[in-house]
């Protein structure tokens, strides 16, 4: 029979793993979750841009023809006199898209006519939002007014934006002035304008 301080009795291995070596298998775990959880949020972003970016950018257009189609109508812009050619917003700061939707403000839009053709929006997003007192608002997908520019002094041109776009491509190769009479924009999924991601009726 043999007893503890017996030489010849081995103490027993330690199972598993050794714990320098456990340790980095927990590290390399951890490290690998956590790439799958990054890799998870960048794919759900980009699904929620491409899901979103088709429809703001046709809303976008729709707010360009509503107002080229009042301007046929009246040959003049829904703004009042004064107005210059700075960014409006499709707020209810503004009468804007009020009279894109057919209603009266002061002496514009007296024929009642509507051009505007848009969803009705939720949660102060994805579209025409009752602002009460008669007004409306639009907004984009991401709970933001979209932005107008209109050729105020008729020259056929409007300054770019885009000159100060925060993107140094986008503002490298952005003329001056462009060649239109009204541009609409959405400040894209990170609510900012004039940066990369906006939905713009120019590019
Ligand atoms: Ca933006």
């Amino acid at each position: 029979m043999q007893n503890e301080s017996d030489p010849e009795v081995m103490p027993p291995k330690p199972r598993g793993r050794p714990p320098k070596v456990r340790r980095i298998f927990w590290v390399m775990g951890a490290l690998a979750l956590g790439g799958v959880f990054v890799l998870g949020l960048q794919v759900r972003r980009s699904m929620n841009i491409s899901r979103h970016h088709p429809r703001i950018q046709g809303q976008v257009m729709q707010i360009k023809t509503a107002i080229g189609n009042y301007q046929t109508d009246y040959n003049s812009f829904p703004v009042s006199p004064g107005a210059t050619e700075t960014p409006i917003p499709t707020d209810a700061t503004n009468p804007l898209v009020t009279i894109l939707m057919g209603i009266p403000v002061g002496d514009l839009n007296p024929k009642e006519i509507r051009t505007l053709d848009a969803p009705i929006g939720m949660n102060n997003r994805g579209g025409l939002i009752d602002a009460g007192d008669g007004k409306w608002s639009l907004y984009d997908s991401w709970g933001n007014p979209y932005r107008v520019i209109m050729d105020i002094d008729y020259d056929n041109v409007i300054p770019n934006p885009d000159v100060k776009n925060s993107d140094p491509k986008i503002r490298s190769e952005a003329p001056p002035e462009l060649p239109t009479q009204v541009m609409v924009y959405s400040a894209g999924p990170d609510g900012v304008f004039l940066t990369k991601d906006d939905i713009v009726s120019w590019r």
